[in-house]
């Protein structure tokens, strides 16, 4: 493998670099303008090759991977049509923090610059999208490149790395010198840092702690749960990084999402100090900067993050502390606790607001399948480690209010908002970890961004359950249109197909759901069918959240 004796094609030494940093799947759709990697890969069992139907799906299901594993999801595209339809997992993985790869086939280096046949100037079209977008001049500095990718992909705030290789690169023969694998780059606090947190914390008496943020440990979200526990604090999740700790810990106590529910606004306004850790308080968690008003919040306020450049940038911290969030949380859990906090009686009044929100409601949708009950049934019967994929729409509320997530690592939810992602991020979930249950929750809108993807499900053997939740429409803008401009529907009616008879055409178990009685059997046979599985489920459609009808 690094025999540099004899010279290896530019994908040669692409492909061994790759078993270097420890690649073992990637996710491609092939292009010609990449041949010799394709061909350096068929020498290589060591690395599986998911084929996924359309770009969008394979950068989508390379986010995921990259999302579960914390080493760097693998996406292999062709030029123009391939990189600019993957360019949406891109655009995910640099909101989500996820450390991604997406290599692209690029027109040979003599025509560059002519508007050559697909070509497109990538570090241009990526510059705003990803962490680091490059263009490798010659086979010699492959492995310089590859290692700096993974680098940058996994070292400070993760983001996604664009790199194009000329064709004429890859088919290019070069003596050049193997690396050693990557070691990602992080920081932990300093002493005094954590001296002033602690300080901070003495003098509070609503403290409330906001977790956020990507790359987390299963011993950073256990130290996480540890140090809660231990000074009593109420911890808040980002929008959609509700796995950091176990939903039913006494200190959690809800998530800071869109459509904030007032309880939630208001526990954020009152409280006299913030530690922030990990999460970069965005638009979406600071319910559109209104909870937490720039550049001087009224509480005190600890930033923890592990990037420089978002410290004191929307917000100005108190203690601005530059660690990853794992990180952070392990040194945290060092700290001797505050002894008998005061605010004892705030966390568990935050706990049983939570509580009672999550309560499903007793009065359910008119007709059909009542989603509450559904998604409840999901967290009381799962087992802890199971993973829940989904996308964007207002099905999506439903799994953010009545799931209860338990394990790191168990949510895969774009905080890009991008439809379509849950499907692709559910068969890369399903591949990663077959002996764990996939459930993907799909609006019918977002199921039909990438359906065909059922077909990469059945050649790679990705078990999993999709649930379809039809309304027969894109219930998230009707909402939305119902607000600025009442009975104009315009835009927003789907027409679906048959779903379970699509499902059953790529091979897929799949049953139709009218009623809630009629979802726990239903699902049961999904378990059991040893294929994919989809279930429709068909919801009334003027249910548009769980508290709100239309029409
Ligand atoms: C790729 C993409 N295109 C468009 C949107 C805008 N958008 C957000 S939610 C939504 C509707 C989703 O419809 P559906 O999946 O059926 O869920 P529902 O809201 O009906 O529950 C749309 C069009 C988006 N977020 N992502
Ligand atoms: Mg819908």
């Amino acid at each position: 493998m690094s025999d540099t004796r004899t010279a290896r094609t530019g994908g040669r030494i692409l492909v061994d670099a790759l078993r270097i940093h420890g690649v073992d799947r990637l996710f491609c759709v092939p292009g010609e303008s990449y041949l010799d990697v394709l061909d350096a890969l068929y020498d290589t069992p060591q690395i599986a090759v998911i084929v996924a139907k359309h770009e969008g799906a394979a950068a989508n299901m390379a986010e995921a991977d990259g999302k579960l594993t914390g080493r760097p999801g693998i996406c292999f595209v062709t030029r123009g049509p391939g990189a600019t339809h993957a360019s949406i997992g891109v655009h995910t993985a640099y909101h989500d923090s996820t450390p991604m790869i997406l290599f692209i086939g690029q027109v040979q280096r003599d025509v560059r610059g002519r508007e050559a046949f697909q070509e497109v100037e990538f570090r241009r079209m990526f510059g705003p999208l990803a962490k680091w977008a490059a263009e490798i001049e010659s086979a010699d500095r492959i492995p310089e490149y590859v290692l700096r990718a993974f680098q940058v992909a996994t070292s400070g705030r993760p983001g996604p790395v664009v790199l194009a290789l000329p064709e004429d690169v890859l088919a290019e023969e070069s003596h050049a010198c193997d690396t050693q694998p990557y070691r990602s780059v992080q920081t932990t606090p300093r002493d005094a840092d954590l001296r002033a947190l602690r300080d901070e914390l003495e003098k509070a008496s609503k403290p409330l702690l906001i977790v956020g943020g990507s790359m987390w440990t299963e011993a950073g979200c256990a130290a996480l749960a540890h140090f809660a526990e231990a000074n009593a604090l109420p911890v808040l999740a980002s929008f959609r990084r509700q796995d950091l700790i176990d939903n039913r810990h006494p200190c959690y106590a809800g998530h800071l999402s869109l459509g904030l529910p007032p309880f939630l606004q208001q526990r954020v306004k009152t409280a006299d100090l913030i530690i922030a850790l990990g999460s970069r308080l965005g638009d979406v968690t600071t319910m559109t900067y209104s909870v937490l008003k720039p550049p001087r919040i009224a509480a005190r306020l600890v930033h923890i993050y592990p990037d420089p450049s978002e410290l004191n940038r929307v917000y100005q911290a108190d203690v601005a502390i530059i660690a990853a969030a794992a990180a952070a949380a392990e040194r945290l859990a060092e700290l001797p606790p505050i002894e008998s906090p005061s605010w004892r009686n705030w966390t568990d009044d935050a706990r049983r607001e939570y509580e009672k929100f999550i309560a499903v409601p007793e009065k359910g949708p008119r007709q059909g399948v009542d989603l509450a009950v559904v998604i409840r049934t999901l967290a009381t019967q799962l087992p802890t480690n199971a993973t829940i994929a989904n996308g964007a729409g207002n099905f999506t509320v439903w799994v953010h209010r009545f799931f209860t997530y338990k394990a790191p690592h168990t949510e895969l939810a774009p905080t890009s908002g991008s439809m379509g992602y849950g499907f692709p991020a559910a068969i890369a979930a399903a591949l990663r970890y077959p002996d764990r249950i996939t459930v993907c929750v799909a609006g019918d809108g977002d199921f039909l961004m990438y359906p065909q993807e059922l077909a990469t499900a059945a050649q790679y053997g990705a078990r999993l359950i999709v649930l379809i939740v039809n309304n027969g429409m894109y219930g998230t803008i009707r909402m939305h249109q119902e607000r600025r401009f009442p009975g104009r529907v315009s835009a927003t009616d789907l027409a679906a197909p048959d779903f379970v008879r699509l499902a059953q055409s790529f091979g897929a178990y799949a049953e139709r759901v009218d009623t809630t009685e009629a979802f726990g059997p239903a699902f049961d046979r999904a378990l059991g069918a040893g294929t994919s599985a989809v279930l429709e489920l068909r919801v009334d459609p003027n249910q548009i959240t769980p508290d709100r009808r239309i029409g």
